[in-house]
């Protein structure tokens, strides 16, 4: 025998299903800031990515519009010596987060359009290989100034 199920029941279990099938955001960014730099020099930018997927993630592009391009720069030793290297990509495993921090890996904008002051905002969109895209702000602040 059919019975009649209650429409208030039937919203609210089509509701519930529709809460726990849509996936959380699997990608998030913060702390992100930029050093101010000295006049017509290149900056360097600083930000957490964090993955809660279970897939790795690849950050594949950094783009603002107050530098001509942005690039991923990996530090190297060589010869006892701290150089730094273009990456084209940078992987964020599953469950973990890369932090770009001072000395490490970090953003470099490069061909700044306008001198960066202390304080200021600047956006960021990052992209990643499965075309996902965030927009991040980071703050300028000066040097020495704690990261978080
Ligand atoms: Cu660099």
């Amino acid at each position: 025998m059919l019975r009649q199920l209650h429409p208030g029941l039937l919203l609210y279990s089509l509701l519930f299903s529709a809460l726990f099938s849509c996936t959380p955001e699997q990608i998030a960014v913060r702390d992100a800031w930029i050093l101010e730099p000295p006049p017509r020099s290149p900056a360097a930018g600083y930000l957490t990515i964090i993955n809660h997927g279970t897939d790795p993630i690849e950050l594949v592009r950094v783009e603002t519009n107050v530098a001509e391009r942005t690039e991923i720069h990996v530090m190297d030793h060589k010869d006892g010596r701290m150089t730094m290297r273009r990456a084209t990509r940078l992987t964020v495993p599953g469950h973990d987060e890369v932090v770009l921090k001072s000395g490490g890996t970090h953003l470099m904008l490069i061909n700044l359009r306008r001198q960066l002051q202390a304080g200021e905002q600047v956006a960021f969109v990052l992209q990643f290989a499965d075309s996902t895209e965030k927009r991040v702000e980071a703050q300028v602040r000066k040097g020495g100034y704690a990261t978080d």
